[in-house]
């Protein structure tokens, strides 16, 4: 299925029923009372988050939403129904902002939410209400009024705990398909990976993962992929910077770590606090453990976690899991 992260739509709340104009006809009551009644409420339109959801594609074609209008008030005090809700779902990470106006009015950030983005016009009164003692017979009834109208533009933003970055064929798509159900597509050539995955990792204390599109150098700049795709990592708790250890590869892994980290700190500072891993992947790939010693020491200097790992063999992986999740654990428990 596509991914799509952006819509532009417009919803329209119902318009209020009329109120009713009437009197009462009975058989021997020359001039009966007034007796018409209020009309409805016009529909609300209310965003529900759901976690079924994964991409605001639904919204693609479908730009206009409006609730129906309320019922008119009739004769014999019969109320005009409210028109009836519409309710619209959206993928849990969706933020809606005015789109006139910049202001952002709802981050969705759990699943079950609602939110009322536009509320349906008020049922004019039917004329039963304006009798009093000096006018019993009021000929008149309100209109109802207009429901609200707002453009908006809803912006997913995908929740996940920890993000996957790295350069294409770095083995981020191999490593959510062995720890997650997820399943992107996996290949020995760069870019396979589109567009944003989401997994969860099970076991104790559970907790989401999500892969990206490979970055490279130049990426602020729109060079390959781009860093349009970072945006979606940019709410996890920890980033995993893979790097492969693979001897197929020509630059140095600490010169491929630094290309990387420039991207990120270019496409938003505030990365530079990020709790950060290195994980250096396809080990399985080395058999030399001196030249495996010789890669990992220049992030052991720089002071930085690192984990060596294998999605292939699995080696390393429940040390490099179970040190994720004490560290979401801790910040939770803060
Ligand atoms: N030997 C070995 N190969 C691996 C390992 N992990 C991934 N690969 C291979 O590396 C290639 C790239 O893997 P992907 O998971 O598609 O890489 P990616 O980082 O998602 O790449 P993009 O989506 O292009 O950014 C594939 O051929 C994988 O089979 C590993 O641990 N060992
Ligand atoms: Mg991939």
């Amino acid at each position: 299925m596509k991914f799509i992260d952006e819509a532009l739509i417009t919803v329209t709340a119902g318009h209020g029923g009329k109120g009713c104009v009437s009197f009462r006809r009975e058989k021997f009551v020359p001039l009966g009372g007034p007796n018409g009644g209020n009309g409805g409420r016009g529909g609300h339109v209310i965003f529900q988050s759901d976690e079924g959801m994964s991409t605001l594609i639904d919204f693609q074609y479908l730009r206009h939403f409006e609730a129906e209008r309320g019922e008119h008030g009739m004769g014999s005090m019969k109320d005009g129904k409210d028109g009836q809700d519409i309710i619209i779902k959206v993928p849990v990470g969706t933020l809606i902002y005015n789109n006139d106006t910049g202001e952002l009015l709802k981050d969705f950030k759990e699943g079950e939410e609602h939110f009322l983005a536009v509320k349906g016009g008020l049922g004019g009164r039917g004329n039963t209400f304006f009798k009093s003692s000096i006018n019993q017979a009021p000929d008149h009834a309100q209109p109802g009024l207009p429901g609200e109208e707002k453009n908006l533009r809803l912006e997913l933003k995908l929740l996940a705990d920890v993000g996957l970055i790295g350069f294409p064929n770095a083995g981020k798509s191999t490593l959510l398909s062995v720890t997650t159900h997820a399943k992107p597509k996996i290949a020995d050539y760069p870019f396979t990976t589109l567009t944003p995955h989401l997994g969860v990792v099970m076991g104790y204390h559970p907790f989401t993962m999500a892969d990206i599109p490979g970055l490279i150098e130049g990426a602020h700049e729109g060079v390959g992929l781009g860093d349009r795709f970072l945006k979606h990592i940019e709410r996890t708790g920890i980033f995993v910077h893979l790097i492969s250890l693979s001897p197929d590869e020509v630059l140095p892994v600490e010169k491929r770590y630094e290309m990387i980290r420039k991207e990120l700190l270019h496409f938003n500072p505030e990365f530079e606090k990020k709790n950060e891993v290195i994980a250096l992947t396809k080990k399985d790939l080395i058999s030399n453990e001196d030249e495996l010693k010789k890669m990992v020491e220049p992030f052991k200097k720089m002071g930085r976690k690192v984990f060596v790992i294998s999605a292939v063999t699995r080696a390393g992986l429940d040390e490099f899991l179970d040190y994720l999740r004490e560290t979401l654990g801790d910040k939770q428990d803060q």
